[in-house]
């Protein structure tokens, strides 16, 4: 090494963001700075480019709102008021406090995190081996992926997938409930490879997204109607004898009954239901019938209605009708997830035998608000006591947020948040503590949308006090008396621990990545994981919402309008919404409303408009553009509740039901109604897209 102080150094990282893209990133540093980030131009997937977000990373790494030290509540809960402390003392009092619940009942304790980092280290290891050991509450961890992860695990037996790199080969691509350049932007690059050299592009999403824009055809169903378009296009399929029949022979099981199904949906029904032509149904149809090699791109945007677990079953049914399979660019990818079952053994790093036979309870993230104000009782436990929130910000982004910030703001509830900076979460601690940044801990990657593991290394050292997860997690246990040995494993021992044969420490210190070994075609002669082996189709079938004109009509009448709530370009979930240069590029909270919706209330573009229902009231600008179909309004998100007009968002609106399959939250199953809530600039100005 140079001995100057300027020297500049390389270090292989990966970003922890909660995306399909995992990206191999190399961080350039010199004397403990930042010089510059970059993707790994030799990483398949990354291909040398980060997006807008994480190649401002230094931006968030050095924000001068940090959380640098350890705080202690002195106001009212939820007031912000905090004063710094010796990380002795709170680790001291956090410590003896959760003693003294769990002396009582280790169940009145939850642990509550994400995908705040994706990391294998930083996120459940040493704190899962803690609240193991406790003997906590377990999370049921379904706020984001569990609908479409069981209708995956139901009909192939697994999230698996297409590999991405393959999509640059497809003939026809359909980007299914995915706003891929905003949040799946390497995946983009591939299709836009395909579109070049001749592929033909269609796009499914009530709203006309950035990738909307991009397609040859944009398909702009009703929310939720998903699983009544894939019957229809089956329908199709039969009629138009565009059957693989020896595929659906050998790979495919209960298909005569989703035959019979589908014949019931020609495309008239199916166009009634989710409000498009039937003549759009028919072509699409018609691509997908007689275009090989033919890919789909789902994403989880589809999943998040009351049928979110079926409509994913049926959509992956699709390319094993036509047995796109067989090639290599055809078939279907919504998550990778479970080809890393190879390459990481999670219960090494989870230690699930640290519950030494106890069987504690298990309470579901995406209802928060409803557990943290559920009394003791029969059936449910012991009430809430304590909540310890990792990698996650629940006040923003769980449903039903009256509730949320109801639980939250319980006197009687001890809330310790592990964060980077004052979250709405955070807003209500008694303990916020500071957690270190991807650039100063090491952690081990997957991904859901390729199929390389990662690993990365700390290019900083840690800001101001700020210690990782693990370190809190190690430094807990030993207060609270753990001597297990494993609760004295360094974040490397954790990371070669979880490592199965076939990948290396070594190898991923050296060069940052290792693809896993896969067929290139997986389903190519079926072998699917399920017990069969074949694709299961029993039982997939159409789900209706619990909120729509046509299942709830009376409920329709006073909330005609659909809302949904899908990711802002520039944020990642309720992360970076304190980054000014990505917070300037959003602006501010928007409502968009198609200009017919907008004129029948007499709502202008710019306008402050209330968005209300039987659960909340939100108040934000309104955007009147053509993005929302009629119908529909989409409010970006997610906003941190501080920056609305209100100091609320759009969750104040959406409700604690749960998906068909995967117990999972139904944020785009959201009926509202919109009013003017203050008089237009110029009254009679008529309403522009
Ligand atoms: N920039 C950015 N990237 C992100 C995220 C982010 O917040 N910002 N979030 C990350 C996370 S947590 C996830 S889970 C992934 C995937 O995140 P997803 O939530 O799947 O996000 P998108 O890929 O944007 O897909 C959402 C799209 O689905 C559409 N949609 C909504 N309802 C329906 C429906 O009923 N049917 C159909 N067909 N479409 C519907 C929305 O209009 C939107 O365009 O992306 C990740 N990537
Ligand atoms: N209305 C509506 N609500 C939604 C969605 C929607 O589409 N519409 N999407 C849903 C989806 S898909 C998801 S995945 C969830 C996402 O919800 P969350 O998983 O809660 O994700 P974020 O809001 O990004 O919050 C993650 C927090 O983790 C912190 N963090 C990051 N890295 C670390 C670390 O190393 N240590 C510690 N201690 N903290 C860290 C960040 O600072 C950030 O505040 O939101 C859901 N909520
Ligand atoms: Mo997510």
């Amino acid at each position: 090494m140079s001995s100057t102080a300027i020297a500049e150094r390389v270090v292989r990282g990966a970003c922890p963001h909660d995306c399909p893209d995992t990206c191999a990133m190399r961080v350039t540093v010199a004397d403990d700075r930042v010089i510059r980030i970059q993707g790994d131009p030799d990483h398949p997937p990354t291909h040398g480019a980060l997006c807008t977000k994480v190649s401002r990373y230094a931006e968030r790494v050095e924000h001068p709102e940090r959380v640098l030290h350890p705080m202690k509540r002195v106001g009212p809960k939820g007031s912000g008021q905090f004063e710094r402390v010796s990380w002795d003392e709170a680790l001291s009092d956090i410590a003896q406090r959760l003693q003294a619940i769990a002396a009582r009942d280790p169940q009145a304790i939850l642990p509550y995190s994400y995908a705040g980092t994706m990391g294998l280290l930083q996120g459940e290891s040493m704190a899962a081996r803690f609240f193991h050991k406790l003997g906590a509450s377990l999370l049921d961890r379904t706020i984001c992926a569990s609908a479409g992860a069981a209708g995956l695990q139901a009909t192939y037996g697994g999230k698996l997938g297409m590999h991405l790199e393959h999509f640059a080969g497809s003939r026809l691509i359909v980007i299914w409930g995915s706003n891929s350049i905003a949040s799946n932007l390497h995946f983009w690059t591939f299709a836009q490879q395909a579109k070049r050299a001749g592929a033909k592009l269609w796009c499914i999403d009530p709203r006309r997204s950035e990738t909307a824009d991009k397609c040859h055809r944009h398909l702009a169903l009703k929310p939720g109607t998903d699983g009544a378009l894939a019957l229809s296009l089956m329908h199709e399929l039969i009629t138009h004898g565009w059957l693989d029949a020896a595929y659906i022979d050998q790979h495919v099981e209960g298909w005569p009954e989703l035959r019979e199904r589908a014949l019931q949906w020609p495309p008239e029904r199916a166009a009634q239901v989710c409000g498009v032509a039937a003549e759009d149904i028919r072509e699409l149809a018609r691509d997908y019938g007689s275009t090989q090699p033919a890919a789909i791109r789902l994403n989880y945007g589809m999943q998040r209605v009351r049928g979110g677990g079926n409509a994913v079953r049926l959509v992956a049914l699709l390319p094993c009708l036509t047995g796109a399979w067989r090639h290599p660019s055809g078939g279907m990818l919504l998550s990778a997830s479970s080809w890393f079952v190879r390459a990481i053994d999670h219960a090494a790093l989870q230690r699930p035998d640290l519950l030494a036979g106890r069987r504690p309870r298990t309470l579901n993230m995406s209802t928060i608000g409803d557990e943290l104000l559920r009394e003791a009782g029969p059936g449910f436990g012991p009430k809430v006591e304590a909540v310890v929130v990792y990698n996650s910000n629940p006040v923003a982004v769980a449903p039903e947020s009256r509730k949320v910030v109801q639980g939250f703001a319980r006197e009687d509830l001890f809330t310790v948040v592990l964060e980077h900076f004052m979250t709405d979460t955070a807003d209500h601690a008694d303990y916020v503590l500071p957690a270190t940044t991807q650039l100063e801990h090491l952690d081990l990657h997957t991904s859901y949308g390729h199929t390389y593991v990662l690993l990365n290394q700390p290019s900083l050292t840690p800001r101001g006090e700020a210690r990782s997860n693990t370190d809190i997690f190690r430094a807990l246990a030993a207060r609270m008396g753990f001597d297990e040995p494993c609760f004295a494993d360094s974040d490397e021992a954790m990371a070669r621990q979880a490592l199965k044969p076939g990948i290396r420490f070594e190898a991923l210190q050296q060069h940052g990545w290792q693809k896993l070994p896969l067929p290139e075609a997986p389903f190519a002669e079926g072998g699917f994981h399920t017990p069969s082996g074949k694709a299961d189709a029993r039982g997939a079938d159409f789900v209706p919402n619990y909120e729509s004109a046509d299942s709830a009509p009376a409920l329709a009448q006073t909330y005609p309008l659909a809302m949904i709530s899908p990711p802002a370009r520039h944020f990642l979930n309720s992360t970076f919404v304190n980054v000014k240069s990505l917070r300037s590029i959003e602006g501010e909270p928007l409502l968009e409303i198609h200009p017919d919706d907008a004129r029948l209330r007499g709502i202008t573009g710019g306008q402050l408009v209330r968005v209300f229902n039987g659960r909340g009231s939100y108040r934000c600008k309104a955007e009147v553009s053509t993005r929302a179909r009629p119908g529909v309004v989409v409010g970006l998100g997610i906003w941190w509740r501080k920056f609305g007009v209100d100091g609320t968002n759009v969750n104040e609106l959406t409700g604690q039901q749960l998906t068909d399959l995967g117990r999972a939250p139904t944020f785009y199953d959201c009926l509202v109604q919109v009013e003017a809530a203050e008089a237009a600039a110029t009254a009679s100005a008529p309403a522009t897209a």
